[in-house]
């Protein structure tokens, strides 16, 4: 990242008054979270994660993908928020019209002290009965699953509880989508932070904001297809560029 990217990044959001902080796996990359690129460990690692997170997976074999998740949550638990995290806190904080729209299905922004991310692809945190779609609660007396378990039946029809995420091949909840449409549709800079831009329709996100004239700054260590449209490209870590950013854009601010 240049010394003159992050300086015209840093004016860019110093003039924002309503910015969309745009968030996917990258985010939570330095607090230990793997990406959906990134190798899958131990049992994990002869499956595919697009095969794992579908309905089809799951209707096959329930424990297999049960125990994917319930060990993603567990995980993601004893992760804690990065300086990424709470520089989009910071951001939050010093522009209150701000809204974060994330992929990701952890809890990290809201523990960063991020304020009602607009979830698109829901979050681990959240499970619900296959069946009657009823909230279930979180089985957090069951322990770390080593490997597939069995999902608990719903208290209500006795259906198997699935995780509260979209799989591929799931429609995105419709309030949030259209919330992150409107943000997008109104924003007066999008910050896009650790995506790869090709999982959709979210990566549309960025090119509604762009299409509208505001201008998009990225924060990738590596090149994706959103380089097409960003005024500026941060080459780096989120949890290294997004303080260093919050500091050049307000100096008398703390980064979170
Ligand atoms: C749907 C929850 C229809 C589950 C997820 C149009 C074109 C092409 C394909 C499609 C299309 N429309 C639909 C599709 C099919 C599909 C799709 O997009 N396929 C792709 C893969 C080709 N989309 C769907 O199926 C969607 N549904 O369209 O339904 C429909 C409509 C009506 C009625 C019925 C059906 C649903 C998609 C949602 C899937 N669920 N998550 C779970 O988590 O298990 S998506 C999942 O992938 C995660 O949310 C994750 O966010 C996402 C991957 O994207 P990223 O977040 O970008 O993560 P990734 O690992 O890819 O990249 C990480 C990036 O971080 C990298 O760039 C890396 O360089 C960077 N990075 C690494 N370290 C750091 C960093 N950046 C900063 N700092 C660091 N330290
Ligand atoms: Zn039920």
């Amino acid at each position: 990242m240049s010394a003159g990217d992050l300086a015209a990044a840093a004016r860019l959001l110093a003039a924002a008054t309503r910015p969309v902080v745009f968030t996917g796996a990258g985010m939570s990359a330095e607090s230990g979270v793997p990406t959906f690129r990134d190798a899958q460990v131990g049992l994990w690692q002869r499956f595919d994660p697009a095969q794992l997170a579908t309905p089809a997976a799951f209707h096959a074999d329930p424990a297999l993908v049960w125990g994917w998740y319930e060990g993603r949550r567990h995980g993601v638990r004893r992760a804690a928020p990065n300086p990424g995290h709470r520089a989009v806190a910071a951001i939050q904080a010093r522009l209150p019209d701000t809204v974060v729209v994330t992929q990701n299905v952890d809890d990290l922004h809201e523990r960063g002290g991020a304020v009602a991310p607009v979830r698109l692809h829901g979050s681990l945190f959240a499970p619900r009965c296959s069946g009657c779609a009823r909230p279930a609660p979180l089985p957090d007396a069951a322990g770390e699953p080593a490997g597939p378990l069995d999902p608990p039946a719903c208290a209500h029809c006795a259906a198997p509880v699935r995780p509260g995420v979209v799989w591929f091949g799931e429609a995105l909840p419709e309030a949030a989508l259209a919330a992150a449409v409107e943000a997008a549709s109104r924003c007066d800079l999008l910050l896009t932070v650790g995506t790869s831009a090709l999982v959709h329709p979210a990566a549309e996100i960025p090119l509604v904001a762009a299409r509208l004239g505001a201008p998009v700054v990225q924060v990738n260590p590596v090149p994706t297809p959103l380089d097409a449209v960003c005024a500026v490209n941060l080459r780096g870590p989120a949890g290294e560029v997004l303080p260093a950013l919050v500091r050049a854009a307000w100096p008398d601010a703390s980064a979170g």
